[in-house]
């Protein structure tokens, strides 16, 4: 499989439960690699630009409000199928939904504050590494 980079985010929930260490411990023992990680605030620009997909949707106020309402831990993992294995170790975007041992599925309590972001494509991956790692 081809080496992959992609863009995660632990959320502010995240942060505040302090599960930056387990999650990323996660990663790599998955064998993935963490190649930039910083902490800190999402900008409203930041913010607009990453969901520009759900503009205009129902929860996109709340969602903009709570990713630049407190510190997250933004970061490019690289490694093999990395996007999807990703997204795999994240679990379902409800938590509710989520099967125990992902991430979501252990740390998460509610939709709208689900403990992590993950690019969901290649694609994605190139444009959100872009958006916070300039
Ligand atoms: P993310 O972008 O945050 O990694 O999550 P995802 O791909 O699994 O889910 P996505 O569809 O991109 O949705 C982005 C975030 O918006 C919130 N959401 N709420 N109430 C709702 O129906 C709803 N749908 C999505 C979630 O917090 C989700 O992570
Ligand atoms: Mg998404």
């Amino acid at each position: 499989m081809a080496v992959q980079k992609t863009y995660i985010m632990i959320k502010p929930d995240g942060v505040k439960n302090k599960h930056i260490g387990e999650i990323v411990n996660r990663f790599e023992r998955a064998g993935l690699a963490v190649e930039r990680m910083e902490l800190g605030m999402v900008t409203p620009e930041q913010a607009a630009a990453n969901y520009a997909e759900h503009e205009g949707k129902p929860f996109y106020n709340g969602l903009i409000e709570y990713i630049t309402s407190g510190p997250v831990v933004k970061m490019i993992i690289s490694g093999d199928g990395a996007v999807a294995k990703c997204r795999s170790l994240m679990g379902a975007t409800n938590p509710a939904d989520a099967a125990p041992g992902t991430i979501r599925g252990d740390f998460g309590l509610v939709m709208d504050e689900n403990v992590i972001h993950g690019s969901d494509s290649p694609e994605s991956a190139e444009r959100e590494m872009g958006i916070f790692f300039a």
